[in-house]
Order: structure tokens, then sequence, then C-alpha cells
């Protein structure tokens, strides 16, 4: 049986899958690289450093810095994102997702936050979630990043719950990759044909109910 929910944050909570590409465009363009939304796509759930490597790879420039210069760009992103999500409230939590932690809380079942972002405790703060959740691994605390199952992995360690006992939703490509290598059932956020290997995907976190995905856990 179902015993924990272990949540993505970026783009399944609250979307600042939005500001980091608000953030991550502005860096590309002073860089002369062009951005768009469907490149971006590419870069959810994907680390600081190895989404500006993607970036610096689809300008042809990865070899035109040196690491220190690499890290100043990141650091230039991440403060430009910093002051994006300032004004971050609990108004700011998707649609369905406070209704869907309370049916997770009603069926007495653990929540786990899995999330690639270094800034993960400061949203969830905003956001007026942070106690909801028994387990919190953000990228501070794994060696591999999605689509490794890692922080999967140690979420579900830390709920005291076996990996094949908990559902992950998630809205990254990689973040479902993650999960699946994780060996628990896979809840995908967005567009049908981006999720081929999720167990089931929702176009967007309105649709969410646990009731309708228990019964399709094995
Ligand atoms: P930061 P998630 C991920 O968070 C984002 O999806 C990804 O776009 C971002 O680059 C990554 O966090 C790192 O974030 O720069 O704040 O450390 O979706 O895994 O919650
Ligand atoms: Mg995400």
């Amino acid at each position: 049986p179902v015993q924990a929910v272990i949540f993505d944050l970026d783009g399944v909570i609250t979307d600042t899958a939005e500001y980091h590409y608000e953030a991550w465009k502005a860096l590309a363009e002073e860089l002369s690289i062009p951005f768009t939304r469907e490149f971006n796509e590419e870069l959810k759930g994907i680390s600081r450093m190895e989404s500006l490597e993607k970036i610096l790879v689809l300008g042809g420039k990865a070899h035109d810095y040196t690491e220190e210069q690499k890290t100043a760009l990141a650091d230039k992103k991440n403060e430009h994102y910093l002051t994006l999500i300032q004004n971050i409230t609990p108004a700011d939590v998707l649609p369905g997702i406070n209704e869907f932690i309370a049916e997770i809380e009603a069926q007495g079942l653990k929540i786990g936050l899995a999330s690639a972002s270094k800034n993960a405790f400061a949203v969830l703060e905003s956001l007026g979630l942070k106690d909801k959740f028994h387990a919190i691994v953000d990228a501070k605390t794994v060696q591999r990043g999605k689509p490794d199952p890692e922080i999967f992995l140690k979420a579900a360690h830390l709920l005291e719950v076996e990996p094949g006992a908990c559902i992950g939703v998630e809205d990254a490509a990689a973040g479902v990759e993650a999960i699946k290598g994780a060996g628990m059932f896979a809840v995908a956020i967005g567009a049908k044909e981006l999720f081929a290997h999720a167990d089931l995907v929702y176009e967007s976190t309105t649709g969410l109910s646990l009731e309708a995905i228990l019964p399709l856990v094995r």
C-alpha cells in the first residue's frame, strides 16, 4: 500500500519554473545565446551548473569561459532569480496543491520533498508549507542530480518507507526518470507527449486527486 507522496517543488508546488525561465533567458541573451521556452523544458529539474553548461553548449560557447567565470555566471542568474522569488506568498501555491496535500494528510500518508533547487527551503517557507513536510531533500544534500534516482531514494529513506510504497510527482522529464529509477509510481504534470515514461499524466496540478491515483498503484 502507498505510504508516502514525494513532491518536486519548482513547477509542481509553485511556479518558480517561470522565474527560472526568466532568469536564464536574461543571462542567455546577455551572452547572445538565443533562448526559447522549448529549450527551457530541458533545464527543468536540472541543477544550476548543469543548466548553465547546457545553455553554453547551445550557444557554441562551452569552451569560452573558465570555471571561475562559469561560477560567476551561475551566481548572477541566481541573484536575479532570488529577486524574482522575493515576493512569493502562500497565494503562489499552484491550484489544487493545498487540496491534494489535505487529501494526503487525511489518508495518514507521509509527505516528502525532492527538489534539485538549492533555494527549496526558502521557497517552501515563503509558501507557508514547510511544516507540512516530514522530509525535505534538496540539491545541497545529494551527490547526483535528477535523472539519477538518488534524491527520491533519499527522501523515501528519510520518511522511513520503501520506494515501492511511494508516489512521486514531477513536472520535468528528468524528474520522472528519477522517480521511475527509484522504483516509485510516477505522476507527471504537463503535456502528455513529454512524459512517455510516467504512470499517470495530469495536464495541470488542478487535476491531482489521491483518490484517483491510489487504485492505479499496484
Ligand atoms: P537552484 P525542482 C529545479 O527545482 C528546477 O526545476 C530547475 O529548473 C533548477 O535549475 C534547479 O532546481 C536548480 O535550482 O538554482 O535554485 O538551485 O524542479 O527539482 O524543484
Ligand atoms: Mg520541477
